[in-house]
């Protein structure tokens, strides 16, 4: 089994409390649960340095795979002393009707503005309303998740115009306090250790599902690659094509047709 604590040191012990809480919460789990092998990005991505307005912008990346999914992708984020940031999808294979998983943490001047966690529906039947069509989550996920002890936060966020791509079951919150924070990573945790024994319990989907599940994960991809938030920071520190490149083939790349 691979052993992701033995891997080179990591910024993540300069960053923010919570953000390497959370990065070491994500890799037990992984650990935990599944039965992990590298997944090999582009030679040149893994870790990254950059300059933000004369500040230092690192990237540290570390992938793996499973059985279950193609792509699990934990990216942390540094720019000088500024701004951290931790960003992980787990992309599941397309032959397997299962949620992204997604987390977005930003802290910027030592300030949590943004903390996201998600498990947002790709496969399942779209359901409509009289205003639009949405995607749903399977009952195992709909009834894991409500089970859920409820979580308040003080400062809920309003998602962006792209964020339709998330499910009901959507955290997006600016913490305001250490137990805010704690919350929060419990949060994630639950949503992980949900998704992990769901990913292990189900079978793979019939070929005929299969066109439905990369529809769904294309358009979860395309929607988040419309973050102008993300892309302003990669733009400023590398260039608006390198930003590009980077934001279609690492942060969210289609799944293979
Ligand atoms: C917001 N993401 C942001 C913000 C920044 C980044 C600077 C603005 C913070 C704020 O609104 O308070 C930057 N995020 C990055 C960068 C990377 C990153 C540079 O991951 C990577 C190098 N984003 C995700 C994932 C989700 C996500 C997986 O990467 C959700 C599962 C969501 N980030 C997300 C959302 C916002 C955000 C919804 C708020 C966007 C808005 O309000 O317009």
């Amino acid at each position: 089994m691979l052993d992701v604590s033995t891997s080179t040191p990591s910024i993540r012990q300069q960053q923010h409390p919570l953000i390497c809480q959370l990065a070491d919460c994500i890799e037990a789990v992984w650990q935990e649960y599944l039965d992990l092998t590298p997944y090999h990005l582009p030679e040149d991505l893994g870790y990254v340095e950059g300059r933000l307005e004369g500040e230092k912008l690192t990237i540290e990346n570390r992938c793996y795979q499973t059985p279950q999914f193609r792509k699990m992708h934990l990216e942390l984020a540094r720019v000088g002393n500024s701004l951290d940031i931790l960003h992980c999808v787990m992309f599941p294979r397309s032959n397997y009707p299962l949620p992204m998983f997604g987390t977005d943490v930003v802290v910027g001047r030592g300030q949590i503005s943004a903390a996201i966690v998600d498990l947002s529906p790709v496969a399942d039947v779209r359901v409509s309303d009289s205003q639009r069509e949405y995607r749903t989550l399977s009952p195992e996920y709909r009834q894991a998740l409500g089970n859920l002890p409820e979580a308040h936060f003080a400062h809920p966020r309003e998602l962006p115009e792209w964020g339709d791509i998330f499910s009901e079951f959507c955290l997006f919150v600016r913490p305001s306090d250490r137990a805010e924070e704690e919350r929060f990573l419990g949060r994630v945790k639950q949503f992980l250790e949900i998704h992990c024994q769901q990913a292990i319990a189900t079978p793979p989907a019939t070929a005929d599902r299969q066109p439905q599940i990369f529809a769904g994960q294309h358009d979860y991809c395309t929607k988040q690659q419309q973050n102008d938030k993300t892309r302003r920071v990669l733009e400023k520190a590398f260039g608006p094509e390198w930003a590009q490149r980077y934001m279609t083939t690492v942060l969210f790349d289609l799944p293979e047709a």
